[in-house]
């Protein structure tokens, strides 16, 4: 084999095939919701109630609220995931714990994350942050080896440090956006500007990469999150990956029906809402 056929042999494996199946295993109609559930190690324990701090909860829920994906870390996956709804295992994650420049490393391989059953991986870059060459460069060998093992690669992307003002001028989001496309991964999730204009450049300037909106912490009411929700969508973004706004409402199978009704169904939030 002659090493421009290896070249290409390898180009259509990883990017045309590859990667294209692998998004695609979390959308249906190019659309996706996506459950989170790695608050417990981002944040600790403070996000959850008696009900919704046990995974099997969780994985109850992203089974019967029909969420094209779940988000776990590899503790929660090894002992929880029962193969019901495709996986995203995050490779990287902190605590809130410590203070200064944000850093996330990375604390699975992706064999471990292929092994227990993951489709996806997620990996959080913190972009501004002085740490974020690390991130980018551990992001960038970490996308490889899912490639190669037919697993998406997902980005969630959010500007933090101290050289970031306002994570979600923009100008910072669009970047977000771009960056991720730059690093090649298949989808971007990243935080709404608030209104459609402006994320609709966001959208563009992530070009082949799907972008995800990041659910945020629990809206004032359930109308209003799915007011952002469409926004999101009509600015071309493919869906979102949300906890807290689910999993915290009283009645997070209720909330699912709303999303895969405004997300999957794509009407609208009156529509959407209705009994
Ligand atoms: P939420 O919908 O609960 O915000 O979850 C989305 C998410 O990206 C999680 O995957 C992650 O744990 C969390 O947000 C990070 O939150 P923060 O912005 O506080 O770092």
């Amino acid at each position: 084999m002659c090493a421009e056929e290896v070249l290409t042999r390898s180009y259509s494996y990883n990017v045309t095939e590859g990667t294209k199946l692998g998004i695609d295993g979390f959308l249906s109609n190019n659309r996706g919701v996506l459950l989170a559930f790695d608050q417990g190690l981002e944040h600790g324990p403070t996000d959850f109630n008696e009900r919704n701090y046990d995974p099997a909860f969780i994985m109850k829920l992203a089974e019967e609220g029909g969420f094209n994906g779940v988000i776990f870390q590899k503790g929660l996956a090894e002992k929880y995931y029962n193969g019901k709804v495709p996986l995203i295992l995050k490779v990287n994650g902190k605590t809130s714990l410590p203070k200064g420049e944000p850093i996330a490393r990375q604390i699975c391989s992706v064999k471990r994350a292929a092994e227990v059953g993951a489709k996806a991986v997620g990996y959080t870059i913190y972009l501004g942050s002085a740490h974020e060459h690390l991130m980018l460069e551990e992001f960038g060998r970490i996308q490889e080896e899912a490639h190669a093992h037919d697993m998406a690669a997902i980005a969630w992307i959010y500007p933090r440090g101290q050289s970031i003002q306002n994570d979600i001028a923009p100008e910072i989001v669009a970047y977000a956006a771009r960056t991720g496309l730059e690093v090649g991964a298949d989808a971007v999730k990243i935080k709404y500007t608030g209104d459609v204009e402006t994320f609709k450049w966001a959208v563009k300037c992530a070009g082949k990469t799907k972008v995800f909106m990041s659910g945020g912490p629990k809206a004032r009411s359930e109308v209003e999150f799915l007011r952002q929700v469409r926004g999101v969508l009509d600015a071309g973004a493919v869906g979102l990956a949300v906890g807290r706004n689910v999993w915290q409402s009283s009645d997070p199978l209720k909330i699912a029906h709303y999303l895969k009704r405004l997300v999957l169904e794509d009407r609208s939030v009156e529509d959407a809402m209705k009994n």
